[in-house]
């Protein structure tokens, strides 16, 4: 038998979308097959993600979370790492921000995921206030992970799909830092023609990675980068190499659902290449 080793601890702070992969539905496989114990703290419960479905319900949990975290507190329970994604309403984000207070340490990583919306738009339940409180949250993480509409909104500062030039690239990730995190890991760059990638910026060191883009949309990718991002953090890897692993995930879960001619609300088929990313094992 291969040698076990303990379990590193996070926390998840997102909704449970019944169908259509994204938030916990991607995080607690994703960060299970990479040997990490996830503890969910859901947001609400959906039928469906929001994106490309009509109809969806929607059970908002808010009044439920601060009960949830505090009982969590009681207990003793300690994490190695706090991920936020999809945050429901403002309400949710005092909240989150007082679960920061309770279970933020020196030592343990906060990943904020500033999910609000995609191409240049913001998601159907997110407004301007919403934008102002998910700002606050970006102030206390050690590292956040907009997508370049996120980006914009945050930065508040057009929406440029195309970015390409480094000193472009460099220049939102500026901006983004000026928010308050520690590091920031932009998506969705674009910094040679037909490639696409992710950049990622700790104030002082700007590193991009790219590999040719497959053309093609899926819901919820945000979810599965962050996820394996966080994972190889908590393995002990530097946060380039983790973006570095998100990235060639998430472009291989993508190449496998257009393959299998999967539906993009659907979200990506990444079930069958958890493989890849078991065997990864923590450190500790
Ligand atoms: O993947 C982002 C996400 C998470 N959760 C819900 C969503 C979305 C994106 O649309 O609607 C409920």
């Amino acid at each position: 038998m291969p040698e076990m080793k303990k379990p590193r601890q996070a926390a998840a702070v997102q909704d449970l979308s019944g169908f259509g992969r994204c938030s916990i539905t991607v995080a607690l496989p994703i960060l299970s097959a990479m040997g990490v114990q996830l503890s969910c703290l859901p947001t609400a419960v959906l039928s469906t993600h929001t994106g490309g479905f009509t109809g969806y319900t929607f059970r908002d949990l808010t009044c439920d979370m601060e009960p949830f975290f505090r009982h969590w507190q009681k207990e003793g329970f300690q994490f190695d790492a706090l991920y936020t994604g999809y945050l429901g309403s403002l309400e949710q984000l005092d909240i989150v921000q007082r679960f920061f207070d309770a279970f933020q340490t020196k030592d343990n990583i906060t990943l904020v995921d500033p999910v609000m919306g995609d191409h240049g738009v913001l998601y159907s339940r997110f407004d301007d206030r919403m934008v102002k409180g998910i700002r606050a949250l970006c102030a206390r993480a050690d590292v956040m992970v907009p997508n370049l509409t996120e980006a914009a909104f945050l930065t508040d500062t057009p929406y440029r799909p195309d970015i390409q030039k480094e000193s472009d690239i460099l220049e939102v990730c500026e901006k983004l830092m000026a928010l308050g995190a520690k590091s920031v890991v932009l998506t969705g760059v674009r910094p040679q023609k037909d490639h696409l990638g992710a950049a990622c910026f700790d104030g002082k060191r700007l590193h991009i990675y790219a590999q040719p883009h497959v053309p093609k949309q899926y819901d919820g990718t945000g979810d599965v980068f962050a996820s394996v991002l966080l994972g190889g953090m908590l393995q002990g890897k530097t946060l380039e190499k983790s973006m570095e692993a998100a990235a060639d995930f998430t472009r291989i879960c993508v190449q496998q659902s257009m393959e299998n001619g999967t539906d993009m609300h659907h979200g990506v088929d990444f079930e069958a290449c958890l493989p890849l990313l078991i065997g990864m094992q923590p450190q500790k």
